[in-house]
């Protein structure tokens, strides 16, 4: 198996300070945390901006400044949202894809989300895969639900995407897959062979589903992205206390954490 990747999902577009009052939010907010979550070892920073006022924002000149931060501070690999927030333009999400960060997310398709519909019809996987080939970017191929996983395999045949691929399975995000096993196992044997894979498992199911992609030789990510809670009511005092949790973990199960030089290795990242 290889080393555990670690991937620190630190703030998102919707969470917000009233729901965990620990949520990074500005530039250097959002570097201190991703520091800490390094030390702790993630070696991956799923990185969203946000504006003074806390709204989402997909602004390159915010995005190059909270990178240069973190890169001040550790080698951590940067993957930048290209999701944003529900209702952004395709413009307006792709905006730092143009920094060059090493990485990037791609979703693969449209899917409900809680009340709203996070829209990536077909003009925009081609439009987003190519934007980040044309800027030697990784993509993280995004996956709400199953059908997503074809979709990505149509833009490897279209030489929009080239394998092996690194998918992320987003499970129990209101009107996607659920997050049970039974799904993590499906979408395991749904990928090509050869591909890597991580998990973010929405709520209480980022420490099942992250235990389980630990013992399957998964990877795994944690953050207040997709989780505010250290447990049943207790809200996380920290993203990096989440990515011990899940460090504690891996130990008891043998498996070692990948430093960010291992995981670039891991991913093809050149
Ligand atoms: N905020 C969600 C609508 C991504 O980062 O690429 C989309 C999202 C996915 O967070
Ligand atoms: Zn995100």
């Amino acid at each position: 198996m290889d080393k555990l990747i670690i991937t620190a999902a630190l703030t998102g577009a919707e969470v917000t300070r009233e729901q965990n009052p620990n949520l990074p939010i500005t530039p250097a907010e959002i570097a201190e945390a991703a520091y800490e979550c390094f030390k702790a070892g993630a070696s991956i920073i799923h990185l969203h901006v946000r504006n003074d006022d806390e709204t989402p924002t997909q602004s390159g000149d915010v995005y190059k400044e909270t990178i240069s931060l973190i890169k001040a501070k550790c080698n951590a690999i940067v993957q930048v949202s290209t999701g944003g927030a529900v209702g952004m333009s395709a413009e307006e999400r792709l905006q730092p894809v143009y920094l060059k960060p090493e990485m990037a997310t791609l979703s693969t398709g449209s899917v409900n989300f809680g009340d709203d519909v996070f829209m990536n019809p077909p003009a925009y996987l081609k439009e987003f895969a190519r934007a980040m080939q044309e800027n030697g970017v990784k993509p993280e191929v995004e996956v709400f639900d199953v059908g997503m996983i074809n979709n990505a395999l149509q833009l490897v045949k279209d030489g929009l995407l080239a394998e092996p691929l690194h998918f992320d399975f987003v499970m129990g995000v209101p009107g996607g897959i659920p997050g049970t096993l039974k799904n993590l196992l499906h979408l395991t044997e749904s990928i090509p062979a050869g591909s890597t894979w991580t998990v973010a498992g929405m709520g209480r199911h980022e420490l099942t589903l992250g235990t389980a992609a630990i013992i399957m030789g998964g990877h795994v990510r944690v953050g207040f992205e997709d989780n505010i809670y250290y447990s049943k009511g207790v809200l996380a005092e920290s993203n990096a206390q989440l990515v011990e949790r899940i460090v504690k973990v891996a130990d008891i199960q043998g498996r070692a954490i990948a430093k960010p030089d291992e995981t670039r290795a891991i991913l093809g990242i050149v």
